[in-house]
């Protein structure tokens, strides 16, 4: 004979249900690996890797920032690092570590600045509020070039001497990665591929076809 569940069961059942609603957001959270190459196959180093919720899919954002701010060196007339990500409205600082004078500029429409960096100094924080991608030079040093890339994604990292970036703590749900590189091909848009986050770890592996490096000593810009 059937037992027809009694009021306390279900009130039961529906406490269960609820709390483990509650429950599963919480304790998910997955890590992204992403490999980017060259067309070559080889790793490509400083290269974005962005990812934001797919339009319409409600997902709570990062709880701490960690692309607020950067700080870009210069030392043996190179910027150090090359390649920065930081969020819109998040600054920069550059620091001149060299026994020399640099003069530190960009023409990018998204943000133009120039300043003169005397041994020794460091910058104001300078902010970026708009997302693109901002060349930067030295008018003293043409072979100097860095670059900024703001975004609103909000999750962003560059690419190690490997090719390889670790976004950890994500939420489920559907995103779009976006991958992006200071020599990707003339009039090339960043590489964009939908990915479905279920498990607690997934992969990410892009090739871009970019262009090669500028010059052979010292950094690929
Ligand atoms: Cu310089």
């Amino acid at each position: 004979m059937n037992r027809i569940p009694t009021p306390s069961l279900i009130a039961y059942l529906i406490g269960v249900a609820i709390l483990s609603c509650l429950g599963t957001p919480a304790a998910f959270a997955a890590t992204v690996t992403a490999t980017i190459t060259d067309d070559a196959g080889r790793p490509l180093a400083d290269a974005v890797v962005m990812l934001a919720p797919e339009p319409g899919t409600p997902m709570p954002a990062p709880e701490r920032s960690r692309i607020a701010t950067a700080t870009i060196d210069q030392t043996d007339e190179v910027f150090v690092p090359p390649v920065v990500v930081i969020r819109s409205g998040g600054t920069v600082v550059f620091r001149n570590s060299d026994g020399i004078r640099h003069h530190v500029y960009s023409f990018a429409p998204v943000r133009r600045f120039e300043m003169v960096q005397a041994p020794g100094e460091t910058s104001e924080p300078v902010r970026f509020d708009k997302p693109g991608a901002v060349a930067i030079g030295c008018n003293i040093h043409d072979h100097m070039i860095a670059h900024v890339f703001v975004t609103d994604a909000p999750w962003a990292i560059v690419t190690d001497a490997q090719g390889r970036a670790i976004l950890p703590e994500l939420p489920a749900g559907q995103f779009v990665a976006t991958v992006w590189h200071a020599r990707l091909r003339p009039r090339s848009e960043p590489v964009t591929r939908q990915i479905a986050l279920t498990a607690a770890n997934a992969s990410l592996a892009v090739s871009l076809s970019v262009l090669p490096p500028r010059r052979p000593r010292g950094h690929d810009y």
